[in-house]
């Protein structure tokens, strides 16, 4: 990554249906630089597996065929169809099949980066994405005693974007959401797990609040322009601001959860800077109280005529950026980076990478659904391979309410 002529290769890695639907977006488009092709769809349950491929290949216009592109991006795992939308099913599944699951990953090559994609309210990619994160940041320890992993795999950066569920939604998916922060967050010895957890949710993105399919492609939408301004930052910046920014110093803070604020096609040769990054900050992707946030990043992406002519400057978004947190009153650790991009016109783009805020807004959501059903759900069996026990679901609580309280502060 650090080579100079070399950009960050993400992975992209999703599992779930909703997960899939969002990752199979990046096949929408005409270009994904960063990623290329490098994206797995995984479920436990084949025929939405195929619904996701299907899409995939009607906007891909694929001349291949159908199995041969299942082959190259989808993955199905365990012996379960489907994960009965209970968390610890989703998990076992992943377990099983943990080794199938990383050598599909190792046929895309080298990565740096991976992004891992999953619905927080769901059992499948809820509760197989903490887990495969976890495994390949401790090592993969089975798998490496049988050959089947590579040294690139060590030092890959897991950044997770995680969905929470419509407010509305039963609370067997507050549930599982609440479980799925914590996860992703925090190992069961409550060490960090993911390098960077981004979030968004669903009734923060969506005013309408319906939840029909149409509303699910805006909301995906919104969230593959955050994850395209974010990984194209680290491509083609004059200054790079790239992933390992992102990680580090959060990581030290214990303050690694994110949400992108975005605003996009605001007119540059209208509009002052620090408007947009206001504009931006107005459209966090979870409710949040910006004034809370302890580290920022912001993204200006300027048409490169623009940036030719000095209508806007490195210097003048990162005087903008400094006159904004000021204004917000948050002394954040951060940076600024102006990126551009093709063609001419004044469109610009801003992403605000928003960290370490209180997360109680979004928890206060979810809370009370979480604890009608908690311990009724502990101790049960899945009735499909997953448990959990109460001591298990106690330690998910402690690590989130842990780490909530640290960042509340
Ligand atoms: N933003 C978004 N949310 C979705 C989408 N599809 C489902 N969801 C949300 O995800 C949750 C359901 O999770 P799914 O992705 O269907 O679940 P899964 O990972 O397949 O797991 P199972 O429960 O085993 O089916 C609900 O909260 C939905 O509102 C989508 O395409 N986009
Ligand atoms: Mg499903």
């Amino acid at each position: 990554m650090a080579q100079t002529d070399t950009f960050t290769r993400w992975s992209v890695i999703a599992s779930g249906e909703g997960g899939g639907r969002i990752a199979s977006q990046f096949f929408d488009r005409a270009e994904n630089p960063g990623i290329d092709d490098r994206v797995l769809v995984m479920n436990t349950n084949r025929a939405d597996l195929r619904n996701t491929i299907d899409r995939m290949r009607g906007t891909l216009q694929d001349e291949r065929g159908e199995e041969e592109t299942m082959e190259s991006h989808a993955l199905e795992f365990g012996s379960q169809q489907g994960a009965g939308n209970f968390f610890p099913n989703g998990e076992a599944c992943a377990r099983e099949d943990l080794d199938r699951i990383v050598s599909r990953i190792k046929d895309f090559g080298t990565s740096d980066a991976f992004m891992h994609v999953a619905t927080l309210g769901g059992g499948t990619g809820n509760g197989s994405i903490p887990y495969t994160i976890e495994q390949f940041k401790t090592g993969l320890a089975d798998l490496e005693d049988a050959g089947a992993t590579e040294d690139w795999m060590d030092s890959v950066i897991h950044t997770a974007f995680g969905v929470w569920p419509y407010y509305y939604e039963q609370p067997q998916r507050h549930f599982n959401a609440v479980c799925g922060l914590s996860r992703l967050l925090r190992t069961a010895d409550d060490t960090q797990n993911a390098d960077m957890v981004l979030l968004a949710s669903n009734s923060q993105l969506d005013d309408e609040e319906n939840g029909n399919g149409r509303h699910y492609d805006s909301i995906n939408d919104a969230i593959i322009t955050a994850i395209d301004l974010m990984i194209g930052a680290g491509r083609e910046t004059r200054s790079v601001i790239d992933v390992k920014d992102y990680v580090t110093i959060p990581s030290q803070m214990d303050a690694y959860h994110f949400t992108p604020a975005v605003a996009t096609e605001m007119n540059g040769q209208v509009y002052e800077l620090e408007y947009m990054l206001d504009q931006a900050a107005e459209n966090t992707y979870v409710p949040m109280d910006v004034g809370t946030t302890t580290a920022a990043y912001a993204i200006v992406r300027a048409p490169e005529s623009m940036i030719d002519d000095d209508e806007i400057s490195e210097p003048e978004v990162y005087g903008a950026f400094r006159d904004w947190t000021t204004k917000h009153d948050i002394n954040v650790a951060g940076q600024a980076s102006l990126t551009p991009k093709r063609g001419r016109g004044s469109d610009v783009d801003v992403l605000l990478l928003l960290g370490g805020f209180d997360l109680n807004p979004l928890l206060d959501h979810s809370w009370d659904e979480f604890e009608m059903l908690g311990d009724s759900l502990a101790g049960t069996g899945g009735g499909t391979g997953g448990e959990l026990t109460q001591a298990q679901l106690d330690r998910i609580v402690d690590n989130l309410e842990a780490y909530v309280d640290k960042n509340a502060e």
